[in-house]
């Protein structure tokens, strides 16, 4: 479904190169000659970026402003939220203020966007949703969906515990409550291992948060002997109160964790963590031929599924030490 601006950015185009068709034949251009929209002028992005929370959002955000550049097209306007919705919402605000081309946000939480995507839709602002997921009632708030499928992630970590230790006793540090990924990482895991589920306890994707959720954890559940963690930056909080308990991370405790930065994935050759799912952040490419195809009005697909792969302790450190991020 095209939204009104897309209509009429269409139709300028359409104007556009009629335009340069004539003047071609009378010998003459317009000499539009940028890269993007018909027009030459760079396309006008207001990107709204959750937060710096994690190693797999600073490498996300450093994939998207590789990619959305001057000279791929992009006048890129950046701005961080730091996990705050109320930031978001501001930006999102200011984008329609300033009439942007193209918005895109990474929503910090799934619920509380209503009014704010109704706004963005009486504007005609067309939206690329980045990463994460929303629960709107606005009908077709967005255009497009880029980024990974968080439950196939929830159920790889599920299937390889399951597989491995099945009578494991697991405590599961849970992301952002009520963001995409902690529900469903939660939701598909659960679907697995539900039933040895002690407790959960949400590290809010930070190092420090999940360090402190772990130490509460330890007290509360003496015996557990496996962690899910929501991501490697919680998980590596994990390993820092494991070891302060006087346990073994990786042994004693086992963790399996998701998102494979590159710190994870060195807890996993140094044997601190044991499985580790991949969720890929680096997709600014994907993302910059989207922004393009939805300004020059083409058939956009409703959803980008980024793919991830897995870890175990076979990985090497050639390996680890060859990842982008
Ligand atoms: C997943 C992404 C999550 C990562 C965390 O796509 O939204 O947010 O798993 C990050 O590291 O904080």
């Amino acid at each position: 479904m095209q939204t009104p601006k897309i209509m009429r950015r269409t139709a300028m185009a359409a104007a556009a190169a009629l335009a340069m068709v004539s003047l071609a034949a009378c010998g003459g251009s317009d000499g539009g000659d940028g890269d993007g929209s018909a027009d030459g002028d760079l396309i006008r992005v207001g990107y709204s970026q959750l937060g710096a929370e994690s190693g797999w959002r600073t490498a996300n955000t450093e994939s998207v402003k590789a990619s959305l550049t001057e000279e791929n097209g992009i006048d890129l306007t950046f701005v961080d939220a730091q996990q705050k919705q109320e930031n978001q919402i501001k930006a999102l605000r200011d984008f329609v203020a300033q009439d942007m081309d193209v918005i895109a946000f990474s929503p910090v939480i799934e619920t509380g966007w209503d009014e704010v995507l109704q706004e963005i839709k009486d504007s005609g602002i067309p939206v690329i949703l980045v990463d994460r997921s929303v629960d709107t009632t606005v009908e077709d708030a967005y255009l497009t969906h880029i980024g990974s499928d968080m439950c196939i992630e929830g159920t790889m970590a599920g299937e390889w515990v399951q597989e491995n230790y099945p009578d494991a006793k697991i405590f599961e540090l849970q992301g952002t409550m009520g963001s995409g990924p902690q529900i469903d990482r939660q939701r598909c895991f659960g679907d697995i291992m539900g039933d040895n589920i002690l407790g959960q306890a949400s590290g809010n994707f930070t190092r420090a948060e999940g360090k402190t959720a772990m130490e509460a954890a330890l007290q509360t559940y003496p015996d557990l002997d496996l962690v899910f963690s929501h991501n490697d930056d919680m998980g590596l909080g994990a390993v820092e109160a494991i070891e302060a308990a006087g346990k073994v991370p990786g042994e004693d405790i086992k963790i399996v964790t998701i998102d494979a930065v590159r710190d994870g994935l060195q807890a996993l050759v140094d044997g601190k963590f044991n499985f580790v799912v991949e969720c890929n952040p680096v997709f600014g490419d994907q993302l910059v031929d989207l922004v393009k195809a939805i300004v020059a009005g083409d058939e956009i697909p409703a959803e980008t599924v980024v793919i991830d792969g897995s870890f175990d302790q076979s990985i090497t450190q050639e390996e680890v030490d060859a990842r982008l991020y």
